[in-house]
């Protein structure tokens, strides 16, 4: 196994933002699980403009972002998963939401940094890559997947300077070190804890789709951001009485 994750890397800014609300993971399972597919696009301009949140999973080629939100939404197909690494070549987006009213937006991006794609492809998806993640206006949180067996590569990096800005301005942000599996219990703690100190004020959960290990945590944490608590009203004083 190489060393995962182990030079010192952007540290992003913590959000500060503690207002949740408490769920059960049946809930955010149950709301995860009503994904549909919304539309498919090449790049940013072809997308529709949405109010609803947008929570985008992104990272290196065969990851298993598509892996990732199929197992969340219990669905087996929704997003096209694959061994070949290049599989997703658009920004795919799934509509999430009770009695068909939807409340937010699951976005499956393509990978990066496989190294079999012609060099000016890369380069363009990079551009579409960094103009969705400064631009899309939605976009709530971002979701990194990370397989902890290479750690983060200098192209994760340059996405966390692309979205540093964002979350410093309150975007969520979640490191998924995925495949899990792959690693005895020492290795999971070891990866875990060195990507929590690289992701900064991120979250970090470790994801198994094969041993299904992390499900309810990210499903909750991802029903979470796209339903903030509102915050509790301060209670309104009433003048005491007086009697004469
Ligand atoms: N062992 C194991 N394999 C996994 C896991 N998640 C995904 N994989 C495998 O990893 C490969 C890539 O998964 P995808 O979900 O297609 O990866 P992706 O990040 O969407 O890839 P691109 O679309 O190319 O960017 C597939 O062969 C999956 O079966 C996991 O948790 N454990
Ligand atoms: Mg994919």
């Amino acid at each position: 196994m190489t060393n995962p994750t182990s030079q010192p890397s952007p540290i992003l800014p913590s959000t500060g933002d503690n207002t949740v609300q408490a769920v059960s993971s049946n809930v955010a399972l149950g709301w995860l699980h009503t994904a549909k597919f919304l539309t498919t696009a090449p790049q940013l301009q072809f997308l529709p403009t949405l109010e609803v949140p947008e929570i985008a999973f992104v990272g290196r080629s065969n990851a298993g972002k598509s892996t990732c939100i199929n197992t969340l939404t219990q669905q087996k197909q929704l997003a096209f998963a694959s061994k070949k690494p290049g599989r997703t070549q658009h920004i795919n987006l799934f509509a999430l939401g009770k009695q068909g009213v939807t409340d937010a937006v699951l976005a499956d991006l393509p990978g990066y940094g496989y190294a079999a794609v012609p060099k000016q492809d890369k380069i363009r998806w990079q551009q579409v890559m960094a103009n969705y993640l400064i631009t899309r206006e939605n976009l709530k949180a971002i979701v990194l997947m990370c397989d902890p067996r290479h750690g983060l590569t200098e192209l994760d990096e340059v996405l966390l300077d692309v979205v540093r800005p964002r979350v410093e301005e309150g975007l969520k942000f979640l490191v998924i070190l995925t495949k899990a599996d792959k690693l005895t219990r020492a290795e999971q703690t070891k990866a875990l804890s060195i990507m929590k100190l690289n992701a900064g004020g991120g979250e970090v959960r470790l994801f198994s789709a094969t041993k299904r290990q992390g499900i309810d945590e990210v499903a909750t944490l991802l029903w979470q951001w796209a339903h903030p608590a509102t915050p509790t009203q301060a209670p309104i004083e009433t003048p005491e009485k007086t009697t004469e």
